[in-house]
């Protein structure tokens, strides 16, 4: 039986797989939507569709909403294709600490649309919905590097260039020139107030995202392309917000064992496929019991009651606490040190690393000593709590298929969130140089940039941005070779002091010396990863 809206007619093949159905009429539902939008989504990937729709599905479930979410991706189509296929519908499996999954369609998603393809038809959808006086929220998940307009702070992509210099009614191609050109087709449609919630996992993400917004704006009115008010309009809080959040729900890419276990349950077409893009997604979607959902409470034209999926409204200083403490110390600093050495010892899990004592001890040591000593504490989440349920239930997590592989993507665009607000705190208290275990976490990423893991063997690092770049800079020094002090620090240097990649100049913090001399031993031979590892932790 494959995922259809049809096939969930067929309500006792479902129920007897313990597979959980809506509950509401989904074309009254899509009828509603239609009518009235109230919420778009951009970033149709694994976190949107088994975490944020699922928020939506149960407001749906309980009658507390009668609107689904109208869903955009304009980053990887394929993702949209795929899920057409199975009439936007989505199956989530929740892989829970003692084995049990339970199963879930998740049917809120109503409409979806895929930008930067031949057809204008997704567009003039979007901009239709951008129009709705109705709409209060246009969410998105999509990923660190989603938020920036060039590769460095002084550079622009192409795409952003050509958008700021063709103007609003021009085809765009980027996402800060799409989501900008939809917000003015709202004001030109008379302005009904609205709110950009960024769902990602960075700091002040609610700043981030007005800050994309606000240039791409600021640039066409400096041209002439676009009005004086619309700017202002964009800029008055009472008219659009961007509220800060903090998301918190480790989702995996889908994996084969879930693929296989829904076949033999006799639910056909779970494959899973990548993308040209390099995502992996599938008609559902594993995830982790424990979600976290904290968001500032800014909507200035009304929102879904999400406190009763479980969400927490508070105020910006309270969400950005709660940000901090999660993305810059209690559990996205330790995902970065499992993923890179995860790959260089040749882990495939999450949850075998948290076997392996060393790495155990490691990220351990990492959370409690260096980490919980500067979180910050947001009220609503106490951090060592939350540390604890990090490192002694989620982590070790033996159903969740969560890999050191996924996590490493973009580890680049990950460092200085993740571990430059911790460096910054040390730094001005002027006790950086006493880390021990940071410096290996840093240098681990740059032999984990060499491309060879520990065995000696050649591995593909994970998809990221700066991968080319940075891995022309670290050219010059091969694995298995002895360097002096000088030459690894000609060519790790112009890394290690660039605040851009982590968020403080090394060498001013008092670092530099010492990731340049892990990073040296762990380079020089197979088998060096470990024992720098083990007599780091023995040491310290
Ligand atoms: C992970 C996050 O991909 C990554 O870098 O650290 O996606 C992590 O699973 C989530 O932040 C958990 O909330």
């Amino acid at each position: 039986m494959e995922l259809q809206d049809k096939t969930l007619q067929e309500r006792d093949f479902w129920v007897a797989r313990g597979i959980r159905l809506p509950a509401y009429d989904r074309q009254a539902m899509r009828e509603a939507t239609k009518r009235a939008p109230v919420w778009v989504h951009f970033g149709t990937g694994n976190l949107f569709r088994g975490y944020i729709a699922g928020l939506q599905e149960e407001l749906l479930d309980s009658g507390a909403a009668v609107c689904g979410i109208l869903a955009a991706e304009t980053y990887d189509r394929q993702t949209v294709e795929q899920m057409r296929e199975n009439d936007l519908l989505c199956l989530q499996a929740v892989l829970c600490a003692d084995g049990t999954v339970q199963k879930r369609v998740i049917a809120s998603v109503a409409e979806a649309a895929a930008l930067g393809g031949e057809s204008a038809a997704d567009w003039d959808a979007l901009c239709g919905w951008f129009r709705a006086p109705s709409l209060q929220l246009v969410s998105f998940t999509i990923t660190e590097k989603g938020y920036r307009l060039g590769p460095s702070s002084d550079e622009r992509f192409p795409t952003v260039e050509h958008d700021m210099q063709a103007g609003p009614d021009a085809l765009m191609q980027s996402l800060s020139g799409q989501v900008t050109a939809l917000c003015r087709q709202r004001f030109l449609a008379g302005g009904a107030p609205l709110a950009l919630l960024s769902l990602d996992n960075c700091a002040e993400n609610g700043r981030r995202l007005s800050a994309m917004i606000w240039t791409m704006a600021e640039e066409w009115l400096a041209r002439g392309l676009a009005e004086e008010a619309f700017v202002r309009w964009l800029k008055d809080p009472g008219k659009v917000s961007f509220p800060w959040s903090m998301i918190d729900r480790i989702t995996p890419s889908p994996s084969p064992d879930m693929a296989a276990m829904l076949a033999a349950d006799g639910v056909d077409g779970m494959e899973i496929r990548r993308s040209a893009q390099g995502g992996v997604t599938a008609p559902f979607v594993n995830t982790e019991e424990c979600a976290y959902l904290a968001i500032e409470d800014a909507f200035p034209n009304g929102r879904p009651p999400l406190e009763r999926a479980g969400v927490v409204f508070a105020a910006r200083e309270v969400v950005a606490k709660a940000e901090t403490m999660k993305v810059c110390t209690c559990l996205n600093p330790l995902h970065t040190a499992l993923a890179v050495f995860g790959c260089l010892l040749g882990h495939t899990r999450i949850a075998q690393e948290m076997r392996d004592d060393d790495l155990r001890d490691f990220v351990t040591r990492l959370g409690r000593e260096e980490m919980l000593p500067v979180a910050v504490h947001p009220g609503v989440f106490e951090p060592e709590a939350f540390l604890k349920e990090v490192l002694t239930r989620r982590l070790p997590n033996a159903f969740l298929p969560d890999t050191p592989q996924r996590i490493a993507a973009d580890t680049s665009q990950k460092m200085p969130v993740r571990f430059g607000r911790t460096l910054a705190v040390y730094a001005s208290r002027g006790s950086a140089q006493e880390l021990r275990l940071i410096p290996l976490v840093i240098a681990g990423w740059l032999r984990y940039l060499v491309g060879v893991d520990d065995a000696g063997k050649m591995f593909a690092p994970s998809p990221d941005p700066l991968l080319p770049v940075l891995q022309a800079a670290l050219a010059p020094l091969s694995f298995g070779r002895q360097y002096r002090v000088e030459q690894v620090h000609e060519v790790l240097a112009p890394l290690l002091s660039d605040p851009a990649l982590f968020g403080v100049d090394l060498y001013a913090a008092g670092l530099g010396e010492r990731v340049e001399a892990l990073f040296t031993v762990m380079t020089a031979r197979p088998g060096a990863v470990r024992e720098t590892l083990r007599r780091e932790m023995r040491e310290n």
